[in-house]
């Protein structure tokens, strides 16, 4: 059994603790797929201060090369692609066509960033003098603290890191207790590419103890997380007391409206893909379905005959359309989620329960679960619950739609099918969402556009595209001043 390390200073390194953990696979918890450290804050310690070292040649590197570097990254990454999505299925459990669509994005996310290092724009502006020139150049801003999910073990930590990188920062990255394999072949990777010693630093370990230690050292100059509301508005509230940057990008309760123009085959696709993709565990992922009254109960019909064919199973399979849950606490929450459901009085009608057919019974597997008739005060449909769960809603007409999709404390990803230009126009203004799909599912996002949610979903951020660019560098105004005397901005005036 393979025993892993944390990665300080450009070296695999044991932790001080000697304390390790398992990391299983969720299709079938016997199969262990590696030993990991169980770090803690003096392990943090030795990361920061190699980041910290690295940090003062790493600056000094010019951003097009730092984009080489990444490239080759993005290269390895293509090449290994295979390997990389197999290794992601063993070790968090979505299906193997998902898990190249996550590495994708990584190796997307590698090469766009290449590009960004020879524009990393900012902008030149007149002075309000004569001989006096003004403009803005962007510098990196230290030490990140990099704290990411087990969702998307590949394509978050590379759209985190990756521009952290280009700018010219150095990290310390703390991946998920869950997908920690995904995570040393990616910083292998990174290593291999050439990011000099120090600048990548990788601790394992769990939010409490290594989380809470990046968190709280005075020397990271920022955070990024990825998670939960819960943990987000923690760290929110430390960054805030310590002036630290802090990118957040936390929860969601994603909904799709369907109206009865809509080209109802294309919406019943785009619901099973959005509720069931990833098992539900998407931060995009479809929670809330909101019909039109005309259409509710024959849309109802079909997305159930739909959903009970769902093929679950070992995401290594090629057929397999479901893989497991990542966890079994998950998947109590998942079942204690649909529990509350039908106590609230909403309708089961698909699902609900554990699937244990012959070799899922070693896994953590749960059947794709509707609700229907589900009411805008239940739990259901306003908690975000992380799994294969669908809440369906009746809506009067389209602006009811509207009214009913925003009513939520959550605003990252939305949805419309509708033929009718001016709705759908209508709805990309009204809806509260940092993400509106028109005839397209809640979730595929795309690498080079803006990710990032309103309400609790975040903290005004977004991730993606160039605006990943401002999270991790600074804006430094400069003047220069060419005119051989003392100007004096707003007293004197350029006549003579
Ligand atoms: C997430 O769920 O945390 O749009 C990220 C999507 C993916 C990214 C999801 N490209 O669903």
């Amino acid at each position: 059994m393979k025993e892993y390390k944390n990665f300080i200073d450009g070296k695999w390194v044991p932790s001080v603790t000697g304390k390790t953990y398992e990391d299983r696979n969720p299709a079938n918890y016997d199969e262990v797929i590696g030993i990991f450290p169980q770090s803690n804050y003096e392990d943090v310690e030795r990361a920061v201060k190699a980041a910290k070292k690295a940090y003062e040649y790493w600056r000094s590197v010019p951003a097009p090369k730092r984009g080489e570097i990444l490239r080759k990254a993005g290269e390895l990454m293509l090449q290994r692609k295979e390997e990389l999505a197999r290794l992601m299925t063993q070790e968090m459990g979505k299906i193997l066509k998902e898990a190249r669509g996550d590495v994708q994005e990584g190796i997307d996310t590698a090469f766009y960033a290449f590009g960004e290092g020879r524009r990393l724009f900012s902008y030149t502006t007149p002075s309000e003098l004569p001989n006096k020139m003004a403009f803005v150049i962007r510098q990196p801003i230290g030490v990140w603290g990099i704290i990411t999910p087990w969702n998307f073990p590949i394509a978050i930590p590379s759209w985190k890191i990756f521009p952290a990188l280009l700018c010219g920062n150095t990290v310390v990255f703390k991946p998920a207790t869950d997908t920690p394999a995904c995570a040393a072949k990616l910083v292998e990777i990174l290593a291999e590419a050439g990011v000099p010693d120090g600048v990548v630093n990788l601790v394992f370990g769990k939010g409490g103890e290594v989380g809470e230690a990046i968190l709280n050292h005075p020397e990271i100059r920022g955070v990024s997380f990825t998670g939960s509301s819960e943990v987000g508005k923690r760290i929110g509230e430390v960054c805030g007391k310590m002036l630290k940057k802090c990118s957040l990008e936390l929860g969601g309760k994603n909904a799709q409206i369907v109206l009865k123009d809509a080209n109802l085959d294309l919406a019943l696709e785009g619901v099973l893909w959005g509720a069931f993709g990833t098992t539900g565990q998407r931060c995009t992922a479809t929670s809330r379905l909101i019909l039109e009254e005309e259409i509710y109960e024959q849309f109802i019909e079909r997305l159930i005959e739909r959903a009970k064919k769902i093929k679950i199973g070992n995401g290594l399979k090629e057929d397999t359309e479901m893989g497991p849950l990542i966890n079994e606490s998950q998947r109590k929450r998942v079942d204690e989620y649909v529990k509350i459901g039908i106590k609230e009085g909403a309708k089961l009608v698909c699902g609900g329960k554990y699937y244990e057919e012959g070799e899922c019974k070693k896994g953590f597997f749960y059947e794709p679960t509707i609700f229907v008739d589900v009411k805008e005060d239940m739990t259901i449909f306003q908690e975000e619950i992380f799994g294969p769960v669908l809440s369906v809603i009746k809506a009067k007409n389209f602006e009811d739609a509207i009214r009913i999709l925003n009513n939520s404390r959550y605003g990252l990803s939305s949805s419309i099918y509708t033929n009718d230009i001016r709705k759908a126009a209508k709805a990309i203004e009204m809806i509260e969402a940092g993400i509106t799909y028109v005839n397209a599912p809640t979730i595929g996002a795309e690498c080079h556009l803006p990710f990032g949610g309103v309400k609790e979903t975040g903290n005004g951020h977004r991730e993606g595209g160039w605006t990943v660019y401002d999270i991790f560098s600074e804006l430094k105004t400069v003047y220069i001043d060419y005119s051989g005397i003392l100007q004096k901005a707003q007293i004197d005036t350029w006549e003579k």
